[in-house]
């Protein structure tokens, strides 16, 4: 199975739903519980469990934790699994120190109750948070700053649930503005003027980028858990829409890309590809944005399908739904915008979607737990254009052909598999004016491998690769120090790297040049905690990766 250490503890990332009251149903058959007994292993539950096995508990990466099974397996062994984990890969809460023996004891009881139903979330919930905080008619009709906006960054400052805007030119931070809980996301609007930022609260701002002071006009709470955000980018349509999708509820919503406003919200629940068996929950993961065609591309995760949306029409709306393999999770475009890579993790397979005719190209098997971020685009010296990935499971890169034209024979083939620093890998990057390939290994459980990154020479990639100390030239002292996110800046010639410490330890920003892999800066400053995701606006309103 996917029972990688590093892969549970990422899941087990703590849930918003954790502080959202939910109903206990007595179960006759289950031991007893008193109220605040339920409550506590409920936020337990949401804050360890829920990643893994699910809102509902009817499983996902980790098994199902239903009533019909969990009675039948008893206290006892419940209490066993729970405190010492087992080699499928479910951790070891207790002797790991994370659950006392009485926490144990009270998850497996709680896990025999009647898993209790958070609540819907509909139009009129996300109304009611909605708040347009400057009107369209008072914003600015011109850029009304001095900032290089393509060069800005927007900054995840995860535990802090705030953004840092940065000034790629001076390395400044020019703003910090609040967002939502764990803060996750940004993406850009087609034409540069608005960032989107996403909590997992389901928490939206929206960032106008031409006032003098960039701040929030908009924002709205669009479920009890999330984690993407979209604009719509194709022709005629630029800055028409935003999508947003949720956890919880299984659903996304389109709203308009000015305001916020919610104006479609479609359910996800339904059928899983090839079982076709319905799962009552399955999660929204990455949105694309079509540059062709007037649609979005959703993942949905636990039914392993990609609907592709067509937002012309909202009243009629079209929603064609692309079999893929379970479970989708992130993913980008290959270099010519029309292929949507999307990793399915708990096949081990990259889907290519094509955009333009709407349907499945490929199923690519690639190494265990891909992991791409949005992956990463450029010519293999032998194979021509590729897109990459790296993996959570293992310590490969898979190199898949993308271009059916000139290079028929490698489409949609693993052409090559770098051997990379060790598993654990979440992002790697390149640019179009790079001839390096970086790829973190943020969750790798030995620290030297984690505090470092992995770089390619592109023309020489056989060489292997070359090991840079990002965590070490942070200067940083103390903490966990994990490297992570590779982001380039407009031009390509430098690549940022966050060095990810706890809430309550410093942080930082180290920024590499690219030609020669030497350290250029390090943004260091008591407002950067717990730095994570870095989004150039170019690269992001362009999908250059
Ligand atoms: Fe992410 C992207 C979900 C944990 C940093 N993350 C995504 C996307 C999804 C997702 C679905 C794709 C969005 C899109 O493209 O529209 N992430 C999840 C989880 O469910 C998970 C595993 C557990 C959780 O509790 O949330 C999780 N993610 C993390 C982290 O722990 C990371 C490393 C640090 C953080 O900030 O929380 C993290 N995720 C990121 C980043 C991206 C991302 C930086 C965007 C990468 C990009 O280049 O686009």
């Amino acid at each position: 199975g996917h029972g990688d250490a590093a892969m549970k503890e990422y899941q087990a990332g703590g849930s918003p739903m954790a502080d959202v009251p939910m109903h206990h149903d007595i179960n006759p058959l289950a031991p007893r519980m008193s109220e605040p007994e339920f409550d506590k292993a409920k936020r337990i539950f949401f804050e360890r469990c829920a990643g893994c096995h699910g809102v509902l508990r009817k499983g996902a990466t980790g098994k199902a934790l239903t009533p019909d099974i969990t009675l039948e397996k008893g206290l006892e062994y419940l209490k066993v699994f729970i405190k010492y984990g087992s080699p499928g890969g479910m951790p070891n809460w207790g002797t790991s120190g994370v659950l006392s023996d009485d926490e144990v004891d009270l998850m497996a009881r709680y896990i025999q109750q009647t898993p209790p139903a958070p609540p819907e979330y509909g139009l009129k919930e996300m109304e009611a948070s909605w708040k347009v905080v400057v009107p369209v008619e008072k914003r600015p009709t011109k850029k009304m700053n001095d900032l290089n906006l393509e060069n800005l960054f927007s900054v995840t400052l995860r535990d802090d649930g705030k953004i840092a805007l940065i000034d790629g030119d001076s390395k400044k931070i020019v703003s910090v503005l609040e967002t939502g809980y764990a803060v996750h996301i940004s993406r850009m609007s087609a034409s540069g003027r608005y960032l989107f930022v996403i909590g997992r609260d389901a928490k939206i701002n929206l960032i106008d980028l031409w006032m003098e002071k960039p701040d929030t006009v908009a924002e709205i709470k669009v479920g009890l858990e999330a984690r993407s955000v979209e604009s719509s980018k194709a022709k005629g349509w630029e800055d028409k829409y935003a999508i947003a999708g949720t956890y919880w509820p299984p659903q996304f919503v389109i709203m308009d890309g000015d305001t916020l406003q919610p104006r479609k919200i479609v359910s996800t629940r339904g059928m899983v590809t090839g079982t076709q068996d319905y799962h009552p929950e399955p999660r929204v993961a990455a949105i694309v944005s079509s540059h062709f065609n007037p649609e979005f591309f959703v993942n949905v995760k636990e039914t392993g399908m990609v609907y592709s949306v067509d937002y012309r029409d909202l009243e009629n709306l079209s929603i064609k739904m692309i079999e893929a393999a379970p479970f989708l999770h992130d993913g980008g475009f290959e270099s010519t915008h029309r292929y949507f890579m999307d990793a399915a993790n708990a096949s081990d397979k990259i889907a290519v979607i094509d955009t333009k005719e709407g349907k499945l190209e490929k199923l690519v098997d690639v190494g265990k737990v891909p992991h791409p971020g949005r992956g990463a685009n450029f010519v293999d010296p032998k194979f021509g254009p590729v897109w990459a990935t790296g993996h959570l499971g293992d310590e490969t890169i898979s190199l898949i052909g993308t271009d059916p034209h000139q290079h028929p024979d490698n489409a949609w083939k693993v052409v090559r598999t770098l051997k990379g620093l060790g598993g654990g890998s979440l992002f790697l990057k390149t640019h179009p004016t790079s001839k390096n390939l970086w790829a973190d290994t943020t969750l790798n459980p030995d620290e030297k491998i984690s505090q470092s990154v992995a770089v390619w020479d592109i023309d020489n990639i056989d060489k292997g690769y070359e090991l840079i100390p990002v965590g070490e030239w942070s200067g940083v002292k103390a903490g966990p120090k994990r490297v992570v996110q590779p982001e380039y800046n407009k031009a390509g010639d430098e690549v940022w790297f966050s060095v990810w410490n706890g809430a309550d330890q410093e942080s930082a920003i180290v920024v590499v040049d690219d030609r020669t892999r030497k350290l250029k800066a390090v943004i260091r400053d008591p407002r950067l905690i717990t730095p994570t995701g870095k989004f150039n606006v170019y690269n992001t309103q362009h999908d250059v990766y």
